[in-house]
């Protein structure tokens, strides 16, 4: 097979969780654009409508359904429905998550709770939905979308780091406990990206200034700018095909450098 073949998604069918907007709507965009049938979710027929408009103007058509990756029962169904109607999943990417930025100690534990539930727990049940299929058809790719904050940690937001390094480990179990059965279980991990998540951050001040934070990010990226979600197209499309056959438990950090790079320098 000819080297650039490897990178082809035709055939295949992925499903790619949170999807109606932001990182999980490019790499479901590139998913169909490489020739995957995709299918996404999210918590609002609203949301999901006006997705499925986006990726129309973008002249893709996609399947999308309302499920909250929390709910176990919804997962099955969704599943169920899926490898019914469409095909058994091929591709499952793991993006759907939530944040919340407030001081540990002012963080009530059902919020923490919350956070967990979607980014990590959720994750554990979807994967759990595919696996099975996945293993009778001889292969299957799971990717997890990580963060900087698999790595790190940084004020207010203690319980979305605790998921996501949960995430980075839950992703290294998947891949030693079935590997054996051609299942490739690999995390992405963003580094900062303009999305509706991050736009609290990214605030112009009322003086017409950047929002502090703003600066802080450009400054301890090498690449001097936040991320786009079309940034982590191609390096998803790589984790999702035939050409990553033989990385496993691997966390494909896209971060223009953050963690490699200690820091703007005093001059
Ligand atoms: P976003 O714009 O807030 O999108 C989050 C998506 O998750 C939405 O589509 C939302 O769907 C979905 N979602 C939330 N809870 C859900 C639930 N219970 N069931 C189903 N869907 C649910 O965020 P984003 O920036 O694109 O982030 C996507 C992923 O990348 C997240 O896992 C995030 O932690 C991670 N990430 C983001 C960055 C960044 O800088 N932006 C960096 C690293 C990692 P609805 O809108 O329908 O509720
Ligand atoms: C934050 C940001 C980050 C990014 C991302 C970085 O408040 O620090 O939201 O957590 O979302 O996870 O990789």
């Amino acid at each position: 097979m000819a080297v650039l073949d490897r990178f082809s998604l035709e055939g295949k069918v992925a499903l790619v969780t949170g999807a109606s907007h932001g990182i999980g709507f490019a790499i479901a965009s590139a998913y169909a654009q490489a020739g995957a049938t995709v299918i996404f979710n999210g918590t609002s027929q609203e949301r999901i409508d006006k997705g499925i408009a986006a990726y129309k103007e973008l002249g893709l058509e996609v399947h999308g359904y309302v499920c909250d990756v929390t709910k176990e029962d919804q997962v099955n169904e969704l599943v169920a429905k899926i490898e019914k109607e469409i095909g058994v999943i091929d591709i499952l990417v793991n993006n759907a998550g939530i944040i919340k930025r407030t001081p540990m100690c002012e963080m009530t534990a059902d919020e923490f709770r919350q956070v967990i539930d979607v980014d990590l727990n959720a994750p554990f049940i979807m994967s759990k939905a595919v696996i099975p299929s996945m293993i009778k058809k001889g292969h299957g790719k799971i990717i997890n979308v990580c963060s900087m904050m698999s790595e790190l940690g940084r004020e207010t937001v203690s319980a979305y780091a605790a998921a996501k390094g949960g995430l980075k480990m839950l992703t290294k179990n998947i891949a030693s406990e079935y590997g054996e059965f051609n299942i490739q279980c690999n995390g992405i991990g963003p580094g900062y990206i303009a999305t509706s998540q991050t736009a609290p951050l990214r605030e112009v001040q009322p003086d017409g200034s950047k929002h502090p934070f703003d600066q802080f990010i450009t400054g301890r990226t090498p690449a001097a700018r936040w991320g786009d979600p079309e940034d982590l197209q191609a390096p998803a499309v790589f984790l999702a095909s035939d050409a990553s056959d033989f990385v496993n438990g691997h966390i494909l950090y896209v971060d223009g450098g953050i963690l490699a790079y200690f820091g703007k320098q005093p001059k």
